[in-house]
């Protein structure tokens, strides 16, 4: 938009004095910050308001991406960017005498996810505006988000993350769009004149879904999307009726709080009521816009995709299949074409845990007439399919069965496309974790490589290397990311590698200052800077690279005089509160953290930083500043990842198994640009079908192996008990479900490898530039884009403004 410094800064003031009523030099940083989210949203309007027009007058295909999870971030930065307006704002602010940067971190940063999930779905919010897809999110608005993490002693303490506490400048209620959620209660067969039966569901308990709309802001262009995210409130005649304290609370929580796991749900039953809480709300509303703009349902499907993103939503297929056949008159057989039609589902795991069941009496008395639909979709699949394909298979994958809701049974049944997020997870999925269904539906399955928002973890995460990047191939890469590629011309370019290099330096300082700052720790900016950042999980393996840290120690302890390439271990995970393991994980690794930082033979040759309550804020900090990307995880347990593509584009070298899109990642930037190691995933399932992996017989043929793992269970590291013993049992005890100790010494090559190479600087630029030119390929914009042209077939065009 065109905005001049002048013009904004009148609107600036003014809307400081509307909203506080004093004057400019008395605000605090999180004034400053509202009123500037505000005047932001309120010069955007315009844009969300005709994009809404447009989509009803042209009858466009909406696409509705359905998700328990969004992890936007802080919105401030990337609206601006969007609007191409930062230069103007950020001038202004600072000839107010104000400081953008405290003005930027003021802005919560919205948890309402665990991690790659709801990040995935929040870049693909921001590249379906993008290339100008009308595709809409649908969501939960948490009251309280991801829990805020600090460390007491070393240990997870998890604190409520407040995060609506000064309200949300991006949002708009919309209370005039509510509808009723219903849970519980009879349903009864009432004999119609006609003399057929139709159901009638009573005694319900009503929830008031209300929902609170944001505008994700297309970059450069004249579309402004909504994410529709909803809140659980009183029914409206909750005046009339009489609501005990506990009915009132049981509302509260539906949207109270973000379940923090994201792979070993337990089968609650408010999970369960937030899933088809948002499932249901969401339903209602497209179906009534819909119907605000033709007479009959038939062509429902022409207009609308829903998308299923992981189980977590798949009672939209039953709820429109209600709405169809109860609220409608639709014939069963039309409802369900039309439902099919309309439905597809993205899985995101191969853990066996996170596939969501639900016991089947749990499920009927809390939704009586959602169950008694699946009932009959399990009927009806049942009749069909086992002529043809036996009972066996048939009972194995019904979407009843061992006294359960089968979630992605349902899924798949009930969509038309089902979808892994890169091809080795796609693969698993069909010839492992779904390959029944494979065989009676191979139709439906493809693959879409998850992608990410060059927008955000580029222009605004690392704006020194954007700068650099626009200053050699010119900003047209900023709308068709694969021109990165032009970048590998400068292989050869002395300087221009040199300046990666002070780019490098740059944010490996800003990170330094903030460790320094919030941590006490000092490192050195010459250091390594060896990251993993993602969800603290056995199969993603921070125990490998724990391992390393230990045997790094040990080395320099043995000859304290030996050279060493420096190194800085950055950790930053969330472990579930109740997983344990995780837990144990995180002490030990602090607890090193303390006896090496603390250590003077060691000096600042070595040093381990755990950093607090990683999120995405946090995300956009480290990422620029890493030099080398664990992907660690044992080989076929991680369906994608998309740290590893964050961190590729911002120039670090992964080191990595041949797991998900590290696979990907690899061919794209060469494998002499990176370091891979371990078992395959076939060499994986080649232990499963033997039942031969034996881990004590590693440890007993490796005697550095033994000193390392050792040292868990010695006293070498102080201020852990049964920690360290958990982990140690865990290896060898109970022989070591991700095969750690079968990749130790395979890392520990790579590792060292990784110390000599890095002393190489030149070399070492190249590598990291050929990361970053090949990055292009992994952006979001592209996967959205695939998802529309072979899944949900919406139009997209990218209109410039
Ligand atoms: O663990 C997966 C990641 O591998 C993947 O990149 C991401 C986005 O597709 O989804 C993660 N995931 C899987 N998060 N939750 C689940 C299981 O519900």
């Amino acid at each position: 938009m065109e905005l001049k410094e002048a013009e904004f800064v009148r609107d600036y003031i003014n809307e400081i004095r509307a909203a506080y009523a004093v004057e400019l030099k008395d605000t605090s940083p999180m004034e400053q910050y509202m009123a500037l989210g505000h005047l932001i949203k309120r010069y955007n309007s315009e844009n969300w308001t005709d994009t809404s027009k447009s989509y009803r007058k042209n009858d466009v295909k909406q696409v509705y991406y359905f998700s328990i999870e969004f992890l936007p971030g802080r919105l401030l930065q990337s609206n601006m960017l969007n609007l191409g307006i930062t230069d103007v704002v950020k001038k202004g602010i600072r000839n107010l005498g104000l400081d953008f940067d405290k003005i930027v971190r003021a802005e919560p940063d919205p948890g309402l996810g665990n991690g790659g999930l709801g990040r995935l779905a929040a870049c693909y919010m921001d590249s379906m505006a993008s290339i100008g897809m009308a595709g809409n999110g649908n969501g939960i608005r948490y009251r309280y988000g991801l829990f805020k993490q600090v460390f007491m002693d070393g240990y997870q303490v998890e604190l409520p993350d407040d995060w609506l506490r000064n309200g949300n400048a991006w949002e708009v209620r919309r209370e005039n769009r509510a509808c009723l959620v219903k849970f519980g209660g009879h349903v009864w067969m009432q004999e119609q004149p006609d003399g057929s039966l139709k159901p009638v569901y009573d005694h319900t308990d009503d929830v008031l879904a209300v929902p609170y709309d944001t505008g994700i802001i297309g970059y450069h262009n004249v579309v402004t999307n909504t994410l529709r995210l909803w809140s659980a409130e009183l029914p409206p005649n909750a005046e009339e009726k009489y609501y005990s304290q506990s009915q009132r609370d049981n509302i509260d929580d539906i949207t109270k709080v973000l379940y923090p796991d994201d792979s070993n749900e337990e089968g609650r039953s408010l999970r369960l009521r937030q899933e088809y809480f948002f499932s249901s709300a969401g339903v209602q509303s497209i179906v009534r816009h819909y119907l605000s703009g033709h007479i009959s349902l038939k062509r429902f499907a022409q207009k609308v995709a829903i998308h299923i993103n992981d189980t977590h939503p798949t009672l939209v297929i039953p709820e429109l299949m209600r709405i169809l056949m109860d609220e409608h008159d639709c014939p069963w057989d039309l409802a369900w074409q039309i439902t099919t039609s309309t439905m597809s589902y993205t899985n995101h795991t191969i853990m066996q845990e996170a596939l969501e069941k639900w016991p089947i009496p749990m499920f009927q008395g809390l939704l009586p007439r959602i169950y008694q639909i699946v009932e009959e979709i399990n009927r009806r699949y049942r009749a069909a399919k086992i002529p043809v394909f036996g009972e066996d298979i048939v009972d194995r994958t019904a979407p009843l069965g061992d006294g359960q809701v089968r979630m992605a049974y349902l899924a798949v049944i009930g969509s038309h496309s089902v979808n892994g997020v890169a091809p080795l997870h796609t693969e698993l999925l069909e010839k492992d974790v779904l390959a029944d269904l494979y065989r009676i539906y191979p139709e439906k399955f493809n693959n879409k490589t998850n992608g990410i928002a060059e927008r955000r973890w580029l222009e605004v995460a690392n704006q020194p290397l954007t700068k650099l990047i626009d200053s050699k191939i010119g900003k047209e890469w900023h709308f068709n990311p694969k021109l990165l590629q032009e970048l590998s011309a400068f292989e050869g370019d002395t300087k221009f590698l040199n300046q990666l290099v002070d780019v490098k330096k740059e944010n490996k300082q800003r990170l330094a200052d903030y460790v320094q700052s919030e941590m006490g720790i000092t490192i050195r900016t010459d250091a390594i800077f060896d990251v993993q950042i993602k969800r603290l999980h056995a199969y993603k393996r921070q125990v490998l690279h724990m391992l390393e840290i230990i045997r790094e120690y040990l080395e320099i302890k043995h000859d304290p005089k030996a050279e060493v390439t420096p190194r800085v271990h950055i950790f930053g995970a969330k472990a579930a509160p109740s997983y344990h393991y995780a837990k144990s994980v995180i002490k030990v690794i602090n607890a090193l953290a303390d006896l090496v930082n603390n250590d003077p033979d060691i000096g600042d040759k070595l040093k381990v930083v755990f950093i607090p309550n990683y999120g995405v804020s946090l995300g956009e900090l480290i990422i620029p500043a890493a030099d080398i990307s664990e992907q660690i995880s044992t080989a076929s347990k991680e369906a994608s990842g998309t740290s590893n593509m964050k961190l590729m584009t911002n120039g670090a070298l992964s080191l990595a198994t041949l797991d998900g899109a590290n696979i990907d990642i690899i061919r794209a930037a060469g494998k002499q640009n990176e370091y891979t190691f371990g078992l395959t995933a076939s060499d994986v399932y080649g232990y499963y079908h033997r039942n031969d992996y034996r881990s004590k017989a590693i440890y007993d043929s490796n005697p550095e192996l033994q000193k390392v793992v050792n040292c868990l269970i010695t006293n070498m590291i102080p201020g852990i008990s049964t920690e360290g013993r958990e982990i140690y049992d865990s290896l060898l005890q109970y022989n070591d479900e991700y095969f750690v100790l079968a990749d130790y010494a395979d890392y520990v090559k790579q590792q060292k490898q990784i110390s000599q190479d890095f002393k190489d600087v030149e070399t070492w630029q190249k590598k990291s530039l050929a990361n970053i030119a090949a990055s292009g390929t992994f952006s979001a914009d592209y996967s959205v884009a695939r998802y529309a042209e072979d899944i949900w077939q919406v139009p997209y065009k990218r209109i410039l403004k």
